[in-house]
């Protein structure tokens, strides 16, 4: 499948999460909606309040099956507003699923929610993650089946708030060659519900081993994803003002990662965020543009396209189709 096609027709769905459970393919994506609110650097016009699931037994020539809501604002106890990226892991029979959600004061924390099934509906712990903060948590499985996530984002997604995992009581917002604000990772505890650990700062390195600036227009703002190719560890993300995703490889989920390049230039609509799975040998690009709702950024739609490695392990950049 050379070409990228949109998966949901009659719906907006954007930031998939994508895994293979139970030997489907299921994706797990933000539900845009039309609620009204104007555009802003905050993100407020992202006002999302419930998540849908899809699967599949064939991306390229079935159409995806919606399992409807799984999870929703209403459902969950400490709820403000604001059900953005999510993601959802399986240990031990149970399913997981992690959400970022600002609570009753306007404060992005995790979630986690449980279900017996991977396609939900999934019931929501009565309170966040303890020590989490910020948005876009992406959880891995290692080889040795211990779990991470991985979770950040700049500017709306209030990462400049926090400081050594604190917050801090003035956010600060790295510029020019100050080191740029990282994404956090860290290990999950046995029983999935909380962190096994203080959460690490991401190092990306440029290719001549200096730690990223915050001036660069490759660094880090949101979106975090990781996969293991070949024995290597792919760490990717979205630049957020400057539209990319790109990558950095490392040989080990902490890291650090030497950044590599570009896997897709910009989209139509601000955001870019995406997710990479491989399903009966083929590695897929998962992610969203705005192109069906007419370049509307807060009303996105769910795409899919093949991606290439070249022989050294580097990914072949795909066109997004935008500016
Ligand atoms: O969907 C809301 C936010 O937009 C996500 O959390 C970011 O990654 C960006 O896609």
């Amino acid at each position: 499948m050379k070409k990228s096609k949109y998966l949901v027709e009659n719906d907006f769905m954007a930031d998939p999460a994508v895994h293979v459970f139970e030997g489907k393919l299921y994706i797990y994506p933000s539900h845009d909606r039309e609620s009204g609110i104007p555009e802003n650097d905050n993100g407020d016009h992202f006002d999302m309040n419930d998540y849908h699931v899809f699967s599949t037994s064939d991306i390229e020539n079935e159409p995806l099956t919606d399992h409807g809501v799984v999870l929703k604002v209403s459902d969950i106890a400490w709820a403000g507003r604001q059900l953005w990226d999510c993601d959802v892991a399986y240990k031990n029979g149970k399913y997981f699923m992690y959400y970022p959600l600002k609570d009753k004061t306007d404060i992005f924390r995790l979630g986690v929610a449980i279900s017996d099934s991977p396609a939900g509906p999934f019931i929501p712990q009565p309170d966040p993650i303890r020590g989490s903060y910020s948005i876009d948590p992406a959880i891995f499985e290692d080889t040795d089946g211990t779990h991470y996530m991985y979770f950040g984002g700049l500017w709306g997604g209030q990462l400049q708030r926090y400081k050594d995992n604190k917050a801090l009581e003035s956010a600060y917002l790295p510029s020019g060659d100050e080191l740029a604000l990282p994404s956090r990772v860290v290990r999950l505890s046995d029983d999935m519900l909380g962190f096994a650990e203080e959460p690490r700062p991401v190092t990306i390195l440029n290719q001549d081993g200096t730690p990223m600036k915050a001036g660069q227009t490759n660094r880090f703002f949101e979106a975090s994803w990781m996969h293991l190719y070949k024995g290597k560890y792919y760490f990717s993300y979205s630049t957020g003002d400057t539209h990319l995703l790109c990558y950095a490889i490392g040989d080990n989920p902490y890291g650090p990662f030497t950044y590599q390049g570009v896997i897709l230039t910009p989209v139509v609509g601000w955001t870019t965020h995406h997710a990479i799975a491989e399903f009966k040998g083929k590695w897929y690009l998962f992610h969203h543009d705005s192109v069906p709702s007419g370049g509307r950024t807060w009303l996105r739609s769910l795409k899919v396209v093949e991606i290439e490695y070249n022989e050294d392990g580097t990914i072949k950049t795909i066109e997004g189709g935008g500016e």
